[in-house]
């Protein structure tokens, strides 16, 4: 099944967040996830309070900011409530249970504070779930784990990604979803139940020189048959308006999206 609804979607998940993303994307009508990776507070805060109308939800890279502070934090959240979207911290935890749970609540970033999602490797096995989940499950927080990479010479095998799915499968209370370059298909339409996001999309170049290799909207969402597009320097990078590029991303993943639905 292809051409479900992301509303009817939202009713597979108990997970707050997960719904919540649902119910966005239904109501401003846009797949498009922002990833934010620029360098200062005022950019930052810039970009997001021009794009975050056309945004279901804004990826932080949040130690890439050279002057970050707890003030940044604020006025992110307070840009959240303006223009509704979720923010999702892309740390991409890859340690043991106990390490991750600290780096998830303490440090000078303290994400379970303020980032609806977050993600994290399995490599380390299924401790590195059970960690996390000890911080953010009572909080609604919604985990994704990465099942794909979009880079280069990945070392992620099949066999991996099929176990990254077992692991999800044990924990769909806190899991709601995977990184991946498409919708995974899993037994009995169970990959319903999980929301699928995809890096490494852009409508003009097709690699950056650095192993990142891009994909349209079109590929991802109709092809592919993701739910979220992830894109960062389509948008802010070109040096064009970023609001013109937001708005073509948005209207490139939405109609890929209502293509699929045909
Ligand atoms: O496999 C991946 C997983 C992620 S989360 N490939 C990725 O590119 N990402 C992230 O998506 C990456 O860390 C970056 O923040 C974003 C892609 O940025 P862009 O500027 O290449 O669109």
């Amino acid at each position: 099944m292809t051409n479900v609804t992301y509303t009817e979607r939202a009713a597979n998940f108990n997970n707050k967040t997960a719904r919540k993303l649902f119910e966005i994307i239904e109501h401003k009508k846009t797949n498009l996830a922002l990833a934010l990776d620029v360098s200062t507070k005022q950019e930052f805060l810039d970009i997001a309070d021009k794009v975050g109308p056309y945004i279901c939800c804004l990826k932080t890279h949040i130690d890439i900011l050279i002057d970050f502070d707890n003030d940044l934090i604020e006025q992110l959240k307070k840009l959240q409530i303006k223009h509704d979207f979720l923010i999702f911290e892309d740390r991409k935890f890859a340690d043991i249970g106990n390490t991750v749970k600290n780096q998830y609540s303490q440090g000078i970033y303290r994400i379970a504070e303020w980032a609806d999602i977050i993600n994290a490797h399995c490599l380390p096995g299924e401790g590195i779930i059970n960690g996390l989940k000890e911080i953010g499950l009572s909080l609604n927080r919604g985990l994704l784990l990465l099942a794909e990479m979009s880079s280069k010479g990945n070392l992620i095998t099949r066999d991996y990604t099929n176990s990254t799915i077992e692991m999800a499968l044990n924990h769909k209370d806190f899991v709601i979803g995977f990184i991946a370059s498409r919708k995974i298909p899993i037994n009995n339409n169970i990959q319903n139940d999980f929301i699928f996001m995809t890096p490494g999309v852009g409508l003009s170049n097709k690699e950056d020189g650095l192993g990142q290799q891009y994909r349209t909207p079109r590929e991802v969402i109709t092809e592919s048959k993701s739910d979220i597009i992830i894109v960062g320097r389509g948008i802010y990078g070109s040096g064009k308006d970023v609001i013109t590029e937001a708005k073509r991303y948005r209207d490139a993943g939405w109609n890929a999206y209502l293509e699929r639905l045909k």
